[in-house]
């Protein structure tokens, strides 16, 4: 199947040189940088002929220069350019190839060779994408097509998956999990030696493009695979199949990083059927894969999934927290907590968890979703990198030097929105999230102004009309999908099982924790103090601002307090004023992004184009459901008519 190149589809500079000189050592010929210099020049510089070195420098060479300079970190580059020579220096081959791709991006943006100095190290040590492929090919909240790592249950490694390392490696990915949390049917298999062979290809791979390779175990796998009839992390013969397991897999795979862990989650299997802790079943594989440089990566994503409605004292928000503070300082030293970034599920709007900050001593990975389960699954345009930013950012009030998340966390985790559609992403705009995610990560300054712009050019080029239109829709569309769906920060409104378009009480009745509360009276789940307590868990500070109803903020106030409709917000609208206007304002914002976009035609290539068109009439179908779903909902249970007059239907 074809695949796009995304933003290294590398264009024509502006330079009519006969000779590009890529000056290096020996050792470094067979390089991934080395390899994406000569790639990239090629394209670039198409009239030139591309050298290992050469006696001849005149004015009609370019010269660009690799060197390893152990004082430099691992992934830490330095960069001298000028129009004719370059200086690229790294403390290893992979901190070479981030330094490569930054000359490459930089000159691909100016569209010819320049003057530049950069010396960068990644913000973020851990940089990983999370898989949810099925080894049958399915992807779980896939919206881009099938795995193109899991064809016909075989593990593949081909110029897809180059390509996939090399688009990954250009933002600065270095960890990859390639199957789904959720552990099912052959992928159960992937610790056997079936799928030895084929993962320690795709290692070697991932390897040299500075990538480390991991997979979700069946936690349960002593069971299912070995026959034994416990997987109790405490038990003798269990251990000492981990153990064997592990040294076995290990010395195949020699690119393995080690283990990402579903457990007691959502059905997944863990150590609480055998009456054991978190701490007991992530040290015991921790132990297993420690001899190994390994590590295990063990999800807080843990709550009851089997909530009767009714039942007003359990919140499913509080749920991560009190499952895991009290294990703080339990979990060995290669053990990694990966909590969401907010308490419950990816909606738009959350807070940010409750654990960053208040469990400080554990490592700690936060987890977001490029995959838009709950925000328009790559049909509606919905660019999540300044919310990201914005949870990075976030001060979590905790008493520590710098109470950021960025400085908390030891790395960051997101569920990948890629797939096998020719454009990767499912929407060519998707992508945006997938290349600003990467980026945001190595290189925690740069704003979301120029991501967006960045990644625009390097995609489309230097059409002014294109990225202004382009840069506009980006950065205002994620405000726009929060507008037009669900309201200061209540989350969930949508149908159930899919996660896809308006249901106001598709959840409402169920099992699942996400309830909104809307009656005739009032809206929102009261988690104060004196409600489930979920504002309890944040630092005093935090806590003070969430739970008291005059100081939280008007986003997230239906997250934190159940309030009549008539309650007035900080803005100064009531809260049911807010919902018609925010939904009929995010609906318009929606028709303004597809006005923008059919104005593109014949500036972007026609594939590009239609892809988009297709998208966005989706999106204001889908939308406008939204807009008049909610807004009728509301508009029934409350009895208030919209203060401007419009329709409601
Ligand atoms: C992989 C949500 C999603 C599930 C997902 C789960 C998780 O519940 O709907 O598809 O399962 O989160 O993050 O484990």
């Amino acid at each position: 199947m074809e695949f796009s190149k995304l933003w290294l589809d590398y264009r024509k500079l502006a330079d009519n040189r006969s000779r590009v000189i890529i000056s290096c050592d020996k050792t470094l010929k067979d390089s991934a940088a080395f390899e994406e210099l000569k790639i990239a020049m090629a394209s670039m510089v198409p009239d030139a002929i591309v050298l290992w070195k050469s006696e001849v420098f005149d004015d009609d060479s370019c010269l660009i220069v690799l060197t390893i300079r152990p004082e430099l970190s691992e992934e830490e580059y330095d960069i001298a350019a000028s129009a004719n020579i370059t200086e690229i220096c790294a403390g290893s081959e992979t901190g070479l190839l981030y330094g490569v791709f930054a000359f490459l991006r930089k000159i691909a943006l100016a569209g010819r060779f320049i003057s530049f100095t950069a010396h960068k190290k990644p913000s973020q040590p851990i940089r990983m994408l999370n898989h949810w492929d099925e080894a049958d090919g399915d992807i779980e909240r896939g919206y881009s097509g099938k795995s193109f790592f899991f064809v016909n249950e075989e593990l593949e490694v081909n110029e897809r998956t180059v390509m996939y390392a090399r688009l990954m490696a250009s933002i600065g990915i270095n960890g990859v999990v390639i199957n789904n949390v959720n552990v099912r049917r052959k992928a159960k298999l992937l610790l056997s030696i079936e799928f030895a062979e084929s993962l320690t290809n795709l290692g070697e791979l991932f390897a040299r493009y500075g990538i480390k390779l991991f997979i979700c175990p069946d936690f349960a796998a002593p069971k299912t695979i070995c026959g034994l009839d416990t997987a109790d992390p405490l038990d003798e013969n269990v251990i000492e199949w981990w153990n064997t397991t592990c040294a076995l897999i290990f010395s195949k795979i020699k690119n393995l990083g080690g283990f990402l862990v579903k457990a007691d989650s959502e059905g997944e299997p863990g150590p609480m059927a055998y009456g054991r802790t978190h701490a007991d079943g992530a040290n015991m594989l921790a132990r297993a894969v420690k001899p190994y440089g390994g590590i295990v990566i063990w999800r807080c994503f843990v709550y009851n999934c089997t909530q009767d409605w009714r039942d007003k004292k359990t919140d499913r928000a509080c749920a991560s927290y009190d499952n895991f503070i009290g294990l703080d300082g339990q979990f060995d030293d290669n053990v990694y907590l990966q909590a969401k970034n907010g308490p419950v599920d990816f909606q738009i709007r959350e807070p940010v968890h409750p654990l960053f900050g208040a469990m400080k001593n554990t490592n700690l990975i936060i987890e977001f979703q490029l995959a838009q389960e709950y925000t328009g699954q790559q049909k509606h345009v919905c660019w999540l990198i300044p919310m990201f930013k914005e949870i990075m950012e976030h001060h979590t009030r905790h008493d520590l030097p710098d109470d950021r998340v960025s400085r908390i966390v030891c790395g960051v985790a997101a569920v990948a929105n890629t797939g096998d559609s020719y454009c990767w992403t499912g929407s060519e705009l998707a992508a945006a999230n997938l290349y600003g995610y990467g980026r945001l990560l190595f290189d925690e300054d740069v704003s979301c102004t120029e991501l967006a712009e960045e990644w625009t050019r390097l995609m489309f080029g230097d059409d002014e009309k294109v990225t202004s239109a382009v840069k506009e829709i980006l950065l205002d569309s994620k405000q726009a999908y929060e507008d037009y769906t669900v309201p200061l920060g209540i989350g969930w409104m949508c149908h159930p099982n899919d996660h896809y378009g308006p249901s106001p009480w598709g959840y409402e009745f169920d099992r699942w924790g996400t309830y909104n509360r809307a009656d005739r009276d009032a809206v929102g789940v009261d988690r104060s103090a004196s409600g489930s307590g979920y504002s309890e868990q944040y630092a005093p500070a935090l806590a003070d601002v969430y739970g008291d109803i005059t100081k939280c903020p008007d986003e997230l106030l239906l997250f934190f307090h159940r309030v009549p409709y008539t309650h007035r917000l900080h803005s100064g609208k009531t809260v049911i004023q807010h919902i018609y206007d925010t939904h009929f304002e995010g609906y318009a914002k929606a028709e303004h992004f597809a006005e923008l976009w059919h104005g593109l035609e014949g500036k972007i290539d026609d594939r590009t184009f239609k892809n988009g068109c297709e998208r966005f009439a989706e999106q204001l179908r889908c939308a406008k459901e939204w807009r008049d779903i909610i807004n009728c909902f509301f508009h029934r249970l409350s009895g208030i008519d919209d203060e401007n007059g419009r329709e409601i239907y």
